[in-house]
């Protein structure tokens, strides 16, 4: 580790004025700047990899690495079907790679290392050619390896939204906007902060008998928030009327923690989980959301006020994970009430138990089991994580049958929530807290703590593919797998 007084990076300068104005003037856009050009579906990007500040608040600017300038990144707008060209360029010292995450394209073009994709090389660059399907709310964000360097990997700004454009309608709206949940200045802990009691608390059918109760390892966790490039109250308000529909696009880009958003006095229509239209969209009052899980949720604003939208864990919120939401002619200080008790649930918006619309697939035949287990210290000062009772990359543990359908069933013997990510294909969830559904389509989800979940795909996309959690630490630390077709 180097010594503090050399972190070029997450440069923390509150209070240093004559410092601070000089990095005010080279802040970046705001990611929420008027819709022009960049916002036009094209075929040609350009993705420069090189260090950028963020003002997240006048007091609080990160120093960090971004795409274009930004972090956010660029919104990235592709259109279906449409092969693209996406030109990065890495100004760095170290090889990075971009994933296209949520998009179904080759192993060479996806942009993870254990597919045997390609690096940038440090001062050089790379062309990665594909054609985005499907349609839907992407994003695109670094997949190197952070380990214990707090300055890499997803605890930089390397990532942002990917639209990729069809036919889906997502119904009349007034006004849309594009929010990233980001955490910022991480650090080593073993406080970490558990944010997931407002997650179903039922079937915990993996909790051993006897727990593990050796002295775990250090965790990354952060302290300093925002939405997109603003910490809440240093950013513009999204202004409203009465009576408007407003379509919200939500990613959480942490590397570090499932988070929750609540707007007080309104609910959030969800329409889309991972970019996919859920068979049922239903209306709720938190939403939660994994690292590298999306959802598009419109809100009628009929409670005319100020209010933050935001994190409903005061610390969360108060670090900045909020933003504004300003009815016309209103003036006060944002306002933020409880919201009331609520349990996420991906079941709520798949086809209705019991509906006459059948599961989209039979159940498959096709089985594997993957045992998530956390070994404490595994790692030094860190825990690792184990699959089956083994470490990556498990060799010949996940062989896939090109054509066939198989059930992916987690058994989650650890005590915290994982964001479980497959590359390069959908699956559609079948059972998770003791409940079975169908036509929740998605590319990460969150097994509960000591809970079990199954998710169906198709192995129709050869090549290796990565499977892991989508908290940087565990997957440094041994929680993937790589599936491969034989
Ligand atoms: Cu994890």
């Amino acid at each position: 580790m180097r010594p503090p007084m050399q972190r070029r990076d997450f440069l923390k300068i509150a209070g240093m004025a004559a410092a601070s104005s000089r990095l005010v003037a080279q802040q970046p856009q705001s990611f929420l700047a008027p819709v022009g050009p960049a916002d036009v579906a094209k075929t040609d990007f350009t993705l420069e990899i090189a260090p950028v500040t963020v003002e997240l608040a006048p007091n609080r600017i990160i120093s960090t690495i971004g795409y274009n300038g930004t972090s956010p990144g660029p919104r990235l707008r592709m259109k279906e079907g449409v092969p693209v060209t996406v030109n990065v360029v890495n100004k760095t010292d170290v090889p990075e790679f971009v994933h296209f995450h949520g998009l179904l394209i080759p192993s060479d073009v996806d942009g993870s290392e254990e597919e045997g994709s390609p690096a940038v090389p440090p001062h050089g660059s790379r062309r990665y050619q594909f054609t985005p399907t499907p349609a839907g709310t992407r994003w695109y964000h670094t997949h190197t390896m952070s380990m214990d360097d707090l300055h890499r990997g997803s605890y930089t700004g390397m990532f942002g939204f990917l639209i990729v454009e069809g036919a889906n309608n997502p119904g009349r709206y007034d006004q849309e906007h594009y929010l990233a949940l980001r955490d910022w200045e991480p650090y080593f802990s073993n406080q970490a902060m558990d944010n997931d009691d407002l997650d179903p608390a039922g079937a915990q059918p993996e909790k051993p008998a006897v727990l593990d109760t050796r002295q775990p390892g250090l965790e990354v966790q952060a302290d300093i928030f925002s939405i997109n490039d603003k910490a809440l109250g240093a950013g513009e308000p999204i202004r409203v009327k009465p009576g408007e529909r407003v379509l919200f696009h939500f990613l959480n880009a942490s590397g570090i923690e499932n988070r929750h958003l609540a707007l007080p006095g309104h609910k959030f229509n969800v329409i889309a989980l991972d970019g996919n239209p859920v068979p049922t969209p239903a209306a709720v009052d938190v939403l939660m959301l994994g690292p590298g899980e999306r959802i598009d949720a419109w809100v009628e604003m009929n409670q005319p006020g100020v209010w933050i939208l935001g994190a409903p864990e005061d610390p969360v919120r108060e670090g900045g994970l909020g933003i504004a939401i300003e009815y016309a002619n209103q003036h006060r200080t944002p306002q933020w009430m409880p919201a009331p008790k609520s349990s996420w649930d991906y079941t709520l918006f798949g086809n209705p138990p019991g509906s006459s619309k059948p599961p989209s697939q039979p159940a498959p035949a096709e089985r594997l089991d993957m045992v998530f287990e956390k070994v404490p210290r595994g790692a030094g000062k860190f825990n690792s994580f184990t699959v089956n009772g083994k470490s990556y990359p498990h060799d010949q543990e996940f062989l896939l049958k090109q054509g066939a359908r198989y059930r992916l069933t987690f058994h989650n013997r650890t005590d915290d929530a994982h964001p479980m990510h497959l590359h390069r294909h959908q699956f559609e969830i079948a059972e998770i807290y003791g409940k079975t559904t169908s036509g929740v389509i998605k590319d990460t989800v969150v097994v509960p703590t000591y809970g079990r979940a199954s998710v169906d795909f198709t192995a129709d996309q050869p090549g290796l593919t990565l499977f892991h959690c989508h908290i940087q630490q565990h997957m440094d630390y041994g929680f993937k797998a790589l599936l491969r077709y034989s």
